[in-house]
């Protein structure tokens, strides 16, 4: 069991020659630490140094006195510091030597080295900021585009834990109107009170769909969007993904059953995160690595957010069309015909007339715009929707959906003209699942889990 008053201390930048190295140090004895192995310019000590005030000096190593490196050190009190202990940071040169050095400087003098996201779960402990914040910090560090960098920024900034708070308020309101029934059973309020509850149930289930809405929309964020070509073979799906990415990534031939496996890009669609899956050509087959590409594309098809079915435009619409057609039914499908730089063939433009296709050429691109824009609508997303988005991760968007579950529940109970206690359970479900989201009630086997992914020195 880690001990969370003990000082910890871990090199905070990237590994490797930089300009610039960061030891950051947490903890009671942070400064004392600092006394021990500062010296400023012109004899001045880290005790002198104001709060929040930068020192200039160098670090030396406690067990020869001699100097490792020039640095700027700064100095942050409790409880106004990232973890809300005294937190000092040495800034020194980049490299390896010298930032290894000053480190093994710090533990010498007592500190510990820090766990991954030790710092920033000493922030959640000390009750400056919550779980969700918590998971923000990482999300920054990990967004892949500007849009998931706002969308994070937004949770940070605590607009998603000030919605919950919100919605738990309406709750812990129902929860005092059903007492009062529950402790003055002769006053005849109970008319009066499900009418209250009800209305505050309401208000609590608008602002939870609301929430799960874009919870859904934020997860895209985070994880990207996956998106997977599917056609037969030769529809040109390779030259598409190659057009989409803007490189040559995958075989493009005239043969057909040139891809076998997927082939996988991330791009940036107008700030959204995309996933793009090129898959193997959908076709019976009896070459054995082709069927296995084939069970591949199948189960792609099943994972995707989004499937774009290329036809191909040269060709005329054949058997096979209809039948991977007929696999994406469950799908949310955006149908291409592609090769338009060539004369499309009546039947495949007559087939997919009622689908509203985007006919493009992966060959010369002309379309591609059409495409993206068709994506992102199809994946919800305006620019209304980027700026309010929260992104929430996957277990805080599986909470949402439980505690909207629960509160239906209740809701349900409630209007079948349950016995307004029993009611009680289902709120205090739901209310349970928002805490969880928050951290006020959370297992530390959770805790530890969140913060195992963290980088160390965050
Ligand atoms: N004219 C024209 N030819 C294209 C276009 N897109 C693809 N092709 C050609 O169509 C053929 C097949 O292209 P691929 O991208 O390999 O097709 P695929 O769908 O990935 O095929 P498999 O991997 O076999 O499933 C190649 O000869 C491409 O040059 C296009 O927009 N216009
Ligand atoms: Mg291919």
């Amino acid at each position: 069991m880690e001990n969370r008053t003990d000082t910890i201390a871990a090199i905070s930048s990237a590994m490797g020659l930089s300009g610039i190295s960061i030891v950051r140090i947490s903890g009671q004895e942070a400064f004392v630490v600092m006394q021990k192995i500062y010296r400023g310019v012109k004899g001045k000590t880290f005790e002198e140094i104001k709060n929040k005030q930068l020192g200039y000096g160098h670090i030396v190593d406690v067990r020869t006195g001699n100097i490792i490196d020039e640095v700027l050190v700064s100095k942050h009190r409790a409880p106004y510091s990232y973890t809300g202990e005294d937190i000092a940071e040495i800034n020194c040169h980049g490299g390896q030597v010298a930032t290894q050095a000053i480190l093994q400087s710090v533990l010498d003098c007592g500190a510990r080295l820090a766990e991954g996201g030790e710092f920033t779960k000493r922030a959640f402990l000390n009750g400056r900021i919550d779980l969700v914040q918590a998971e923000a910090v990482m999300d920054i560090i990990d967004a892949k585009t500007r849009a998931s960098l706002q969308a994070a920024q937004n949770r940070l900034k605590g607009h998603l834990s000030d919605e919950l708070k919100e919605i738990k308020t309406y709750l812990t309101d129902a929860l005092a109107y059903i007492g009062v029934g529950i402790e003055y059973p002769e006053y005849d309020i109970e008319e009066a009170q499900d009418e209250a509850v009800f209305t505050l149930l309401a208000k609590a289930e608008s602002k939870l769909q609301t929430l799960q809405k874009n919870a859904v929309r934020g997860k895209i964020l985070n994880e990207g969007l996956k998106v997977a070509i599917v056609g037969k073979p030769n529809a040109g799906k390779s030259m598409l993904l190659n057009a989409l990415i803007n490189r040559e990534r995958a075989i493009v031939t005239d043969i057909a059953g040139t891809t076998r496996d997927t082939i996988s890009e991330y791009i940036n669609i107008r700030q959204i995160p995309v996933l793009i899956i090129d898959t193997a050509g959908i076709r019976s087959t009896e070459d054995v690595i082709e069927k296995i590409g084939v069970a591949r594309s199948l189960e792609v098809i099943e994972e995707a957010d989004i499937v774009l079915f290329v036809a191909d435009g040269s060709r005329a619409w054949e058997e096979q069309d209809d039948e991977i057609c007929a696999r994406l039914k469950t799908k949310r499908v955006i149908y291409l015909i592609n090769k338009s730089d060539i004369k499309i063939h009546p039947s495949v433009e007559e087939r997919l007339s009622n689908k509203n296709p985007v006919i493009l050429s992966a060959r010369t691109k002309e379309g591609l715009e059409e495409l993206e824009e068709k994506i992102v609508q199809e994946a919800g997303f305006s620019e209304e929707v980027l700026a309010a988005a929260l992104s929430a991760n996957a277990r805080q968007e599986e909470l949402i959906a439980k505690a909207a579950a629960s509160l239906r529940n209740g809701q349900e109970n409630l209007s079948r003209g349950m016995v307004v206690d029993l009611v009680e359970i289902d709120i205090r479900d739901c209310l349970e699942s928002l805490y969880q989201i928050t951290g006020q009630s959370v297992g530390e086997d959770i805790i530890d889990r969140i913060f195992a992914n963290f980088c160390l020195g965050k």
